[in-house]
């Protein structure tokens, strides 16, 4: 039985923007599982807090069992799934002794990649595409995320969106480490991609999704990188509603 999804939509139900969903679908097609997702909004909560006591996607459904939050899921698929390729690097190593050790290093690599994404990349890229994520919301969610995000921020979405420009030139500058890496190897996980890749590909991906104003050109390696991603797993990102 396919594995379901709880997955942020907008307006249109096609148009899935969630950063943490996209680490996950690009996890779970790296893991070669097959995903239902099902389409989620915020006036959504409810059944979600029903489901998994939780508020937020990416949730997950394996064989009856919920697993929320983008991290935990992708250590649960390490831990459930672990005959098929590994997120977080053990590879061709599994099975033989000190791979268990190879794992958690792996793993804890890519727990810095998602701190730091969590903490800098995100919020640099937020303040690029606030008012987009505002124009692709369903009606019923609109007036939720101003609430919401104004109290986070403690001004109006439009303040703090400011100088679009300024903060492109910002973000661009937040990026610079995965610019540096990728300038020198492939992908952030060597010579083929780990979860490391997809948390940060996840973050340009709701980017892609909802704003018109193309935020990496060639020839920035991360252009490249980006692009062999989108085309991974049969295009399954590519094909997904975005502008660039
Ligand atoms: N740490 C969580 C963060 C998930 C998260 O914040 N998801 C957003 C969608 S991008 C959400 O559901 N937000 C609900 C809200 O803002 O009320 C993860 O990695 O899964």
């Amino acid at each position: 039985m396919a594995i379901t999804m709880y997955d942020l939509a907008g307006a249109d139900e096609s148009r899935r923007f969630s950063p943490f969903c996209w680490r996950t679908k690009m996890a779970l097609a790296h893991k070669g599982l097959e995903v239902e997702t099902i389409p989620w909004r915020y006036a959504d909560k409810p059944l979600l807090k029903q489901l998994a006591n939780w508020e937020r996607v990416p949730v997950i459904v394996d064989r009856g069992r919920p697993v929320a939050d983008s991290w935990a899921i992708a250590n649960y698929l390490e831990d459930v799934y672990p005959e098929r390729p590994s997120l977080f690097g053990a590879g061709p190593a599994s099975g033989r002794a000190g791979a268990a050790q190879l794992n958690e290093v792996g793993a804890a690599a890519a727990r810095f990649v998602n701190s730091w994404a969590d903490a800098a990349l995100n919020g640099s890229i937020s303040r690029v595409v606030l008012l987009d994520i505002l124009n692709h919301l369903a009606e019923g969610d609109r007036a939720y995320f101003r609430a919401s995000r104004e109290a986070r921020f403690g001004m109006t979405l439009e303040a703090y969106a400011g100088d679009r420009d300024a903060h492109i030139a910002a973000l661009r500058q937040v990026l610079e480490p995965v610019r540096l890496t990728l300038a020198g190897q492939p992908y952030l996980g060597g010579g083929a991609p780990l979860y490391s890749d997809y948390i940060v590909f996840g973050s340009l991906q709701w980017a892609r999704s909802i704003c018109p104003v193309r935020l990496v050109d060639p020839p920035d390696p991360i252009d490249a990188w980006r692009n062999r991603l989108l085309d991974a797993f049969g295009g399954l990102a590519r094909r997904a509603p975005g502008y660039w």
